[in-house]
């Protein structure tokens, strides 16, 4: 399709990058790492990742868009360090392509170490159909490997897949990011998401899993989920998908 060729011609061609949305502690409003969305320059505008994703991961292509991803990343990681940028961590997204072959691990941890990085620095986002896909096997190894080594494993638009709360126990996750469509409504009066969301942040509390909310996007959904105990938000309210040279700056407004 016109589709796959142009996506595959991005990829050759470097103009797929990451932009980096932030993530900010909603108890003291610091700025704690940052999420890497990948981002298309396309001849017709900046496309997005829905469009290329689909394309690619039908065609087998998605270890080479996160190998792309993770190139950006890590040099990013590499020059933020080199300046004394201090971004915390960095969340890459993983597809389920990613796991067919059983050497993800290996994928992150060399080019970690060939840059010289911790693997602290970086975060791993896996949505609940990865768990369930029938790669599991490669995917317990992959995220027990990463996790070994120091790297984060969060669960993405948690609420809306499939897993079942037994993988939230038989996989290594250190965070929860509870979906945009549950956020959304939250400053409604007594909506039904105001339940689903307190019900997720007392199940992950007392798992001693951590809380990411995403698609914040106003001071209300902030507060809520504040005083609800959720750890982090991420969304329009704190900062939309940046590229890169902004990240510095906006660490120090932040911080
Ligand atoms: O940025 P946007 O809202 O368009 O992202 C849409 C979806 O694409 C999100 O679910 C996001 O997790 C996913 N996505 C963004 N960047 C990447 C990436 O680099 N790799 C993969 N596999 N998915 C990504
Ligand atoms: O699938 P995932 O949840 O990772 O998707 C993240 C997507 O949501 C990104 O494409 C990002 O651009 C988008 N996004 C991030 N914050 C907001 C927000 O506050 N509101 C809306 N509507 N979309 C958001
Ligand atoms: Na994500
Ligand atoms: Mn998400």
């Amino acid at each position: 399709t016109g589709m796959l060729w142009d996506a595959r011609t991005a990829l050759q061609s470097n103009r797929i990058v990451p932009f980096y949305q932030p993530k900010v502690c909603l108890r003291t409003g610091e700025c704690v790492g940052f999420e890497a969305l990948l981002r298309w320059h396309h001849q017709e505008g900046l496309r997005l990742p829905s469009e290329i994703n689909a394309a690619l991961e039908d065609y087998g292509l998605s270890v080479q868009l996160t190998n792309r991803m993770l190139d950006c990343v890590i040099s990013d990681l590499a020059f933020w360090l080199d300046s004394g940028v201090d971004v915390r961590r960095i969340a890459i997204n993983g597809a389920a392509g990613d796991f067919r072959r059983g050497d993800f691990a290996d994928r992150i941890l060399q080019r970690l170490e060939s840059a010289g990085l911790p693997a602290t620095v970086l975060q791993l986002e896996v949505t609940e159909s990865v768990l369930v896909s029938q790669h599991v096997k490669n995917v317990d190894n992959t995220l027990r490997t990463l996790a070994r080594a120091g790297v984060t494993i969060a669960l993405d638009d948690f609420g809306t897949g499939y897993a079942s709360l037994t993988h939230l126990k038989q996989f290594p996750v250190h965070t929860l990011k509870i979906d945009r469509s549950f956020i959304r409504r939250l400053d409604a009066e007594r909506s039904e998401d105001d339940v689903i969301v307190s019900a997720v942040l007392d199940l992950a509390r007392n798992l001693g899993i951590s809380t990411v909310a995403e698609g914040i996007e106003t001071p209300a959904q902030a507060a809520y989920l504040a005083r609800k105990g959720c750890d982090v938000g991420q969304g329009y309210l704190f900062g939309r998908p940046m590229p890169a040279a902004q990240v510095g700056e906006m660490i120090e407004v932040w911080n």
